[in-house]
């Protein structure tokens, strides 16, 4: 696919990242002033992600076959239903796992690919071959992968305001036991210098307009750190294509768009790297963030793993659900039957706790007739809570408020 100059709305989100440069050169303004500069001049950019429609293939964009059963498609993306997590265990199993792309799954040959590291922050730039990844002490890792975007739909339905992007619920997120090499191992075998600042991951997906693959930098610092994998297993099997066989970047903690799928190329620089998904996406925008600040981390959710609105029996419920944090583990989660006048500790299941990954809970309920509202609120091992409500941005990112939950008894 090339650059879809015909489509207005892709011709847009590329428009606005040249834009960008443009000011920034021309002027010595900071990039954070060009960006408020082009806003403030009222330019609309597609908030939230990539215009839907623009590369919406409904369902037939991944390899995996997607169960209206489990998932919800919403445009080019497919929401895990966080009730189907009843039952299931620790793990998110890859058929059940959402996907979040931003056009289609590519199908990648294994056999022939190679992942290339280079740019100025390198100094033997090369390939890597998925045999020669393989060669390396592999390291496994348990750890959540959770949509920035996650729990978007609330912003709208609890506080009044939508924000534009995919109207997930809460299932925007799986855990997974990722296997892979460190990325720094790879790294240092590129010969990283001690002035590299950024390392940008890149997608070989299809382009999207002329912004270029999917790509969104870290700092060095970041990448070095042990718990950065380039990996190429989940639940012990290989990556499945719709995860990013032959191989995605693991960054723990960090929103989803820095766990680049199918890796093709990985840019190793001595000058900081910007791409539109640092730029104009993945960064708080409105009245309540003037210095427009970039998303990094994820935050702390609660969800029961029933449908909203769903319908129980007067009586004995055993009610379930997850909580995490990308900061560490759950410390207590805490539920209420009334809305959130009172709350009752749910307790966590023994082993279920893991870091950055999420906790599973269970508290019994004797409910009485009539409709009532559930909520959940977890604390981390940092002492991080929910609140009742976040400030609203553009592009409703990180909603970590409490969930109001309802439901009717009969
Ligand atoms: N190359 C590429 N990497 C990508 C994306 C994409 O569209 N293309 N989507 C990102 C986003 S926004 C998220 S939330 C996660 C989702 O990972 P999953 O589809 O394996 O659940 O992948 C990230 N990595
Ligand atoms: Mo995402």
């Amino acid at each position: 696919m090339s650059h879809s100059f015909n489509n207005e709305s892709v011709y847009d989100f590329d428009r606005i990242e040249r834009e960008i440069w443009r000011r920034q050169r021309a002027t010595g303004i900071s990039r954070r002033s060009a960006l408020r500069n082009i806003f403030g001049l009222g330019v609309g950019v597609a908030a939230g992600g990539l215009p839907t429609g623009a590369f919406a293939q409904g369902a037939g964009n991944t390899v995996k076959v997607i169960d209206p059963a489990f998932f919800t498609t919403i445009g080019t993306n497919h929401e895990s239903k966080f009730e189907t997590f009843k039952g299931q265990g620790y793990l998110t199993p890859a058929s059940r796992f959402f996907v979040r792309n931003h056009t289609s799954t590519p199908v990648i040959n294994g056999a022939t690919w190679k992942l290339r590291i280079e740019g100025t922050g390198v100094t033997n730039p090369r390939d890597f071959t998925l045999d020669e990844i393989l060669s390396y002490p592999s390291v496994t890792l348990t750890r959540a992968i959770e949509c920035a975007g996650n729990g978007r739909s609330f912003f709208n339905t609890q506080q009044g305001t939508a924000a534009s992007g995919t109207q997930w619920k809460l299932g925007a997120i799986g855990v997974g036991e990722w296997t892979g090499v460190r990325l720094s191992t790879l790294l240092q075998a590129a010969g990283v210098k001690q002035t590299a600042v950024d390392v940008q991951p890149e997608g070989l997906d299809a382009v999207v307009g002329a912004t270029g693959h999917v790509r969104r930098a870290l700092p060095i610092q970041r990448a070095l750190e042990d718990d950065v994998l380039v990996v190429y297993g989940l639940n012990g099997d290989i990556l499945p294509a719709d995860h990013g066989f032959p191989a995605r970047l693991l960054v723990p903690g960090w929103i989803g768009i820095a766990n680049i799928k199918w890796l093709g190329r990985i840019e190793v620089s001595e000058t900081p790297l910007f791409s539109a998904w640092n730029t104009t996406q993945y960064r708080y925008f409105g009245t309540a963030y003037p210095t427009e600040p970039v998303l990094t981390t994820q935050t702390i959710k609660s969800a029961f793993e029933l449908p909203l609105n769903a319908t129980l029996n007067r009586g004995l419920n055993l009610l379930t659900g997850r909580s995490w944090s990308a900061a560490g583990t759950i410390q207590t989660v805490e539920v209420s039957f009334n809305g959130g006048v009172s709350y009752q500790r749910a307790t966590i299941k023994q082993g279920s706790n893991g870091d950055r990954a999420w906790a599973l809970w269970q508290i019994p309920w004797v409910a009485k007739p009539g409709n009532a509202v559930l909520t959940a609120r977890a604390v981390d091992n940092l002492g991080n809570t929910q609140p009742l409500s976040v400030p609203h941005n553009n592009q409703g990112y990180l909603f970590s408020a409490v969930v109001n939950h309802p439901v009717t008894v009969v």
